[in-house]
């Protein structure tokens, strides 16, 4: 009795577009994957690598037969992705010592530590998800690659967070447009071990559910712009609020987002080369196009996650629905409540 709901659906409660009420609902948003497997572009580095597809096919089967609350299969990794694992695992972490914020450093010593990070060992999906369990109440779940930002947004209101399992092309270590296993497990599960920025993202999920288009838009540029692809810059806020200028190229940011701590191609034209550095204004931020592609041409930064979670809350305060959610951790279930 699988359970189908065709994107953009009617929500017999809300009456606005469906969304999960339920962890066990997300079942429904992680099949309604927009392009995997077979599906790969035509400029993939793995297009015309038949092997590589043939494996691709085996993750996306993984995960649309997953199901919430069952174990998350163990993979067994290739020579070939151990070794790519391995190239990028070395020179990440040189460059994460350098630039990246210090509850990431702090947090991927635990990952090290607890659930077999090494440069020799790709991680397991199971372990990870055990551990922020009991650090933050985050979980992950496989997935077989790009969703909608609606549904991707949706897990993060059930501290659920949708990480794919297979391996970038090893022609290209250093950058890749599609979200991968050394994406996910190097540049974001650190942080969600961190009680801060667990609660800032489980905030843009409540407020992804049942957006309007536009709102979700937003929504969804200002994840980019943050959890993606953010600069902090604790220590030097008090020089950076005085000067009245929006570029501040100069400040010695450190890095956050998973985008940028899961590619030394864009770590480094981030922190090295001359990007528009501006501030992580709400109103400012959902100007700014999200590119997929290619390095971002400019970043915002943040004091740290809890002003983030702030100036979040103002911005989406704003927005307006015909209902309110409230997240009820003791069922893992959204109670909607209508105020009509
Ligand atoms: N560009 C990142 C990398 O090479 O690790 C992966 C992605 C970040 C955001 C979307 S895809
Ligand atoms: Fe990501």
């Amino acid at each position: 009795n699988e359970k189908l709901v065709e994107p953009g659906s009617n929500d017999a409660i809300t009456g606005c577009e469906w969304f999960p009420k339920h962890i066990k609902d997300l079942d429904i948003c992680a099949k309604r994957v927009i392009m995997y497997g077979a599906g790969l572009d035509a400029d993939h580095p793995g297009f015309k690598d038949q092997d590589y597809r043939r494996r691709r096919l085996m993750f996306a089967e993984v995960a649309m037969e997953h199901k919430h609350g069952e174990a998350i299969p163990r993979i067994e990794y290739t020579e070939s992705e151990r070794k790519t694992w391995g190239v990028i695992y070395r020179k990440l972490r040189e460059l994460h010592k350098k630039y990246a914020c210090q509850e990431f450093l702090d947090n991927f010593e635990l990952l090290e530590r607890h659930c077999g990070y090494s440069e020799n060992n790709v991680p397991q999906l199971e372990d990870i998800s055990k551990f922020l369990r009991a650090k933050t109440g985050f979980r992950v779940r496989p997935v077989a690659g790009y969703l909608s930002a609606r549904d991707f947004l949706a897990g993060l209101a059930y501290r659920v967070f949708f990480c794919t399992q297979y391996v970038r092309h090893h022609a290209d270590p250093f950058y890749t447009p599609e979200p991968d296993t050394v994406h996910e497990l190097m540049g974001h599960m650190a942080l969600f071990a961190d009680p801060d920025f667990a609660q800032f993202s489980h905030e843009i999920g409540l407020a992804s559910l049942g957006a309007s288009e536009d709102d979700l838009n937003k929504l969804a540029t200002l994840y980019f712009f943050s959890i993606e692809f953010g600069l902090s810059c604790d220590s030097h806020t008090d020089t950076i609020d005085t000067t009245g200028k929006e570029n501040h190229k100069k400040q010695p940011y450190k890095v956050y987002g998973a985008g940028l701590l899961s590619s030394a191609g864009e770590l480094q034209h981030a922190i090295e080369g001359e990007p528009t550095v501006l501030r992580f204004d709400p109103d400012r931020v959902v100007q700014q196009e999200c590119l997929i592609t290619t390095f971002q041409t400019a970043y915002f930064y943040t004091r740290n996650f809890e002003e983030a979670q702030q100036k979040l809350r103002m911005f989406t305060n704003n927005m307006k629905r015909p209902f309110v959610v409230r997240y009820n951790a003791y069922t893992e279930s959204v109670e909607v409540l209508n105020n009509q």
